[in-house]
């Protein structure tokens, strides 16, 4: 809460007034951007006047006339739509209707949305699993280390010959999934691929944004030292025996709302399934893309992702119908497990999104034989269950790795426009002005991640042709999520001024603090409400409204990391965007660990080639010196060649290895000075 907020809180509660602001008026309580679009949602007007009044003195300093209203169909209200975009001057503000009253604050300025994006990413070190949370990053949520997991039991489902029941395994770090303490793969599918996408798709402003963990200024960018907490456990679910994925690491059953370390029952991986093992494939093989550019800090990352991906993928090839069915796996095995199921009855999308992902990073077109994403583009708001649109995404986002013949012709980008002009008309025809409520079925369990993720692909959409409309659009649905919705909460913990206290969340709801662990997503508004005879309470069945701020709504009001990631992609990439620099602003940045935005890749035969003619293609983002370094096994020095002068595009350069004798080298690109990409090759 704001200084002036909270003063105004206790005027009203000195004054005997419930509230600070009228339940009639929503809008986003974090804030507009000066040169952005902007307004608020009035219930029921009952006058066509607005104005915004400036929270520090009282004045009006814009006026305005309300929208015709209309109803709202996902929350029976009528609304009228308040647009302030004229209004650009800096500062906090409410919006005012004479007769209805204020509306919560909000901020008009550069940057608005940078807190909140860094607590979203933050969100994700309080999540961690294996480690504690010491006070110098945790501040008042510091607290013990939970779940080492470095005794794992071997689930009955999941036995081999060379795993027999009972085997011990450790399976340490990752992040846990939610509100409880488990660990599953499908979901950390979806997840890790959003939070490499910011990475991929907004190089620059990713690498430069701090977000103060115990890794700031390990030379590595903050969002990926928190990707490798996870990524670093995901590897310890594979079979090393076999290449498939355990579907997850978890208790037998749920805890009670105690503190991680105080969480202690036996864990179990279980059964490998289809799709955890293509989910695991694709992320691998992404992972592998990103990291090959830190390969001097992270030497053999990259490799070791992507032949973890290519033996996921052999072993969900051999295995394509083993599907994870709880029901059925509790009738055949002991103990059974009814933690989260993550089960999918079809594997056809994940197979298209791992294959999308194996051939960008490989250029090799034999996976998009296999299972080619173009097939058949399903094209559709991406969640767990359903990634195929994860596989397009990237496809589209790196035009430059698509080699085979037609792969380029347009066909998809116009087929995925058109999805996005239809999420572009949602918000036109909606009440709300928000894309979310395309139909019913938008209000499911995690249902703002329905609206982060529609927003996710507008900005992609954005990003590809550059219309603002796609960007406003996405904005639409952050304004959505931070409050102008029906609930009138900004969904956010800890951000905002009516936001969610009793989220579903063990630590939150166990550690005697009166504030939730700030910076999740709630679940929100989902009709289906599955959590009311567990004592969740509702005051509407109304969809839009279908969300209660109770600690016993695990329906509606718990956090979730495949949640989180959308949220931490468009804040991230609505910052990026806004920004002038591209940067976030000196007190989010830090400039000297910024890394000049560079693709590389070895082109030609590779992995296992005979090379007397050896092609090595990279492009670079901005101008800047080349040099190529070819080391052997033992780090010596084969052969360097420079490019002389400063390079911008596309470029390849030849060499001759024939001299060089048989085995394993590395190449490595430097640009610049500042920037290494390097490279396993070997040389028969
Ligand atoms: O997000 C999941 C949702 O789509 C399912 O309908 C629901 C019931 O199976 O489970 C949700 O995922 C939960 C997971 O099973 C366990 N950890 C918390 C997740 C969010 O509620």
């Amino acid at each position: 809460m704001r200084k002036s907020t909270v003063l105004l809180v206790l005027l009203s509660v000195a004054a005997g007034l419930a509230d600070d602001a009228t339940e009639r008026i929503r809008v986003n309580q974090i804030g507009f951007y000066p040169q952005g679009p902007k307004s608020a949602v009035v219930i029921d007007p009952v006058s066509s006047v607005f104005s915004v009044i400036s929270e520090t003195d009282g004045s009006a300093v814009y006026t305005g006339t309300l929208g015709p209203a209309s109803v709202w169909n996902h929350s029976q209200e009528n609304a009228a739509i308040a647009d302030f975009s004229g209004l650009e001057a800096v500062g906090v503000f409410r919006v005012r209707v004479e007769g209805i009253g204020d509306s919560w604050p909000f901020e008009i300025k550069s940057f608005v949305h940078e807190s909140v994006a860094a607590a979203a990413l933050k969100s994700y070190y309080y999540q961690r699993a294996s480690m504690p949370l010491d006070e110098a990053w945790a501040g008042k949520w510091r607290r013990a280390a939970g779940h080492p997991d470095t005794s794992v039991w071997v689930h009955a489902s999941a036995a081999t010959e060379t795993r027999p029941e009972k085997t011990v395994i450790r399976s340490p770090k990752g992040w846990y999934d939610a509100g409880d303490y488990n660990k599953y793969i499908v979901n950390s599918g979806i997840t890790m691929w959003t939070l490499l996408a910011v990475f991929e798709h907004f190089p620059e402003y990713a690498a430069a944004f701090r977000t103060d963990i115990p890794e700031s200024g390990n030379g590595l960018p903050d969002l990926l030292d928190e990707i490798l907490w996870n990524l670093r456990w995901m590897l310890t679910m594979q079979d090393p025996d076999d290449g498939g994925v355990y579907h997850k690491c978890t208790n037998a059953n749920f805890d009670g709302f105690v503190m991680p370390n105080q969480a202690r029952t036996q864990r179990y991986v279980v059964q490998k399934s289809v799709t955890a093992t293509l989910d695991f494939a694709a992320v691998m093989a992404q992972a592998a893309r990103v990291l090959e550019a830190f390969d001097a800090a992270l030497p053999g990352l990259a490799d070791s992702c992507l032949f973890a991906a290519e033996d996921a993928w052999m072993w969900a090839a051999d295995h394509p119908n083993l599907l994870y069915n709880q029901t059925a796996m509790n009738t055949a095995f002991n103990p059974d497990i009814n933690t989260g199921a993550y089960g999918d009855g079809n594997a056809a999308d994940e197979f298209d999104w791992a294959a999308a992902e194996m051939y960008l990073t490989t250029g090799e077109a034999g996976y998009l034989a296999a299972a080619d994403p173009f097939g058949t583009p399903d094209i559709r708001v991406p969640s767990w269950p359903n990634v195929a649109t994860l596989g397009i995404l990237s496809m589209l986002m790196q035009t430059d790795r698509l080699t085979r013949p037609g792969l380029d012709d347009g066909v998809l980008l116009t087929l995925f426009l058109s999805f996005c002009d239809g999420l572009v008309r949602s918000r036109d025809l909606s009440a709300y002005g928000v894309v979310m409520g395309t139909g019913s079925n938008d209000f499911v369990w995690g249902s703002n991640a329905v609206a982060a993720n529609q927003a996710l692909c507008l900005l992609v959409a954005h990003k590809l042709t550059g219309e603002a409309d796609y960007f406003d659009a996405a904005l639409s649905n952050l304004d959505y999520c931070l409050g102008r919705n029906a609930t009138g909460y900004s969904f956010v913990t800890g951000h905002g001024d009516k936001t969610p206290m009793r989220i579903h969340h063990r630590q939150s709801g166990s550690d005697g603090i009166a504030d939730p662990v700030p910076g999740f997503l709630a679940g929100g508004p989902n009709p289906s409400q599955q959590d009311r005879n567990d004592g969740a309470v509702y005051t509407s069945n109304l969809a839009a409204k279908s969300y209660s701020d109770m600690q016993a709504s695990y329906a509606s009001n718990e956090n979730c990391i495949n949640w989180n990631a959308p949220l931490v992609y468009i804040l991230f990439g609505i910052e990026a965007l806004m920004s002038e620099t591209g940067l976030p602003s000196e007190a989010r940045g830090v400039a000297s660990r910024r890394i000049a935005p560079l693709s590389f890749r070895i082109e030609g035969n590779w992995p296992n080639p005979f090379n007397s003619s050896t092609r090595i293609s990279y492009s670079l983002d901005g101008p800047a010196n080349v040099r190529l370094t070819v080391c052997d096994a033992a780090g010596r020095t084969a052969r360097t060649l420079e490019s002389g002068m400063k390079l911008q595009g596309r470029h390849e350069i030849r060499f001759n290895a024939s001299d060089l004798p048989s085995g394993v080298y590395f190449i490595r690109l430097q640009a610049g000075g500042r920037s290494t990409a390097s490279r396993m090759l070997v040389l028969k």
